[in-house]
C-alpha cells in the first residue's frame, strides 16, 4: 500500500516528461521570464504569412515588455493582436506586449501572435521541423527560442484563451 502510493507520483512525472518529449516543443528561460512551448502551424506553401505562438510567464516582481521579434525564416516579424469587430476577424500590429509581473501572456490562434512576413526558404516551416525566433524583451533582454512546427495545433494550444 505504502509502496504503491510512493511510486505513483514518480510514474506521473515520468509520463509527463515522456509527453513533453513527444510534443517536441521546449521551454526557455531568461531572467524572470519563461517562454513555454513555442509552436507554429504548417500552412500551404501558397500562404503568404505564418504565425508563431507561445506563452510568456513572468515570475518576477516587475512588469516586462515584449518589444519585438525576428526570425531568419522571415524578412519581417511583427507582433499582432486579434480584434473582433462586428463579427469580422481582424488583426493589427502592436508596438509591444506587456508581460505583467507574476503573470503570463498567452499567444494563441485568435489572440496575440507573432506574424511572419516575407517568407523565404520554407523548409523549416513544415510539420516536424522547427525554426529560430528571437524575442526582444525590454528588461530580460534577447531570448532565442526554437519554434516547433505542427500540422495541427498541439493539445492545449489555447484557442480563445489569450490575454493576461
Ligand atoms: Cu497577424
Amino acid at each position: 500500500m505504502i509502496r504503491f502510493r510512493r511510486s505513483l507520483p514518480r510514474l506521473c512525472g515520468f509520463a509527463l516528461a515522456l509527453l513533453a518529449g513527444l510534443a517536441g516543443a521546449q521551454d526557455y528561460r531568461i531572467g524572470d521570464l519563461e517562454v513555454l512551448a513555442p509552436w507554429s502551424q504548417e500552412l500551404p506553401p501558397s500562404a503568404p504569412t505564418a504565425a508563431a505562438y507561445f506563452t510568456v510567464r513572468n515570475t518576477g516582481m516587475a512588469d516586462d515588455y515584449l518589444l519585438g521579434v525576428d526570425s531568419p525564416v522571415a524578412s519581417e516579424a511583427q507582433l499582432h493582436e486579434h480584434i473582433g469587430a462586428d463579427g469580422m476577424m481582424k488583426m493589427q500590429q502592436v508596438e509591444g506586449v506587456i508581460i505583467p509581473a507574476a503573470g503570463q501572456v498567452r499567444f494563441a490562434p485568435m489572440g496575440s501572435h507573432v506574424m511572419l512576413l516575407g517568407l523565404g526558404d520554407r523548409s523549416q516551416l513544415v510539420d516536424g521541423a522547427s525554426f529560430p525566433l528571437t524575442l526582444h524583451f525590454q528588461n530580460a533582454g534577447d531570448l532565442q527560442v526554437q519554434v516547433q512546427v505542427f500540422a495541427q495545433p498541439p493539445e492545449g494550444a489555447g484557442m480563445h484563451e489569450h490575454g493576461g
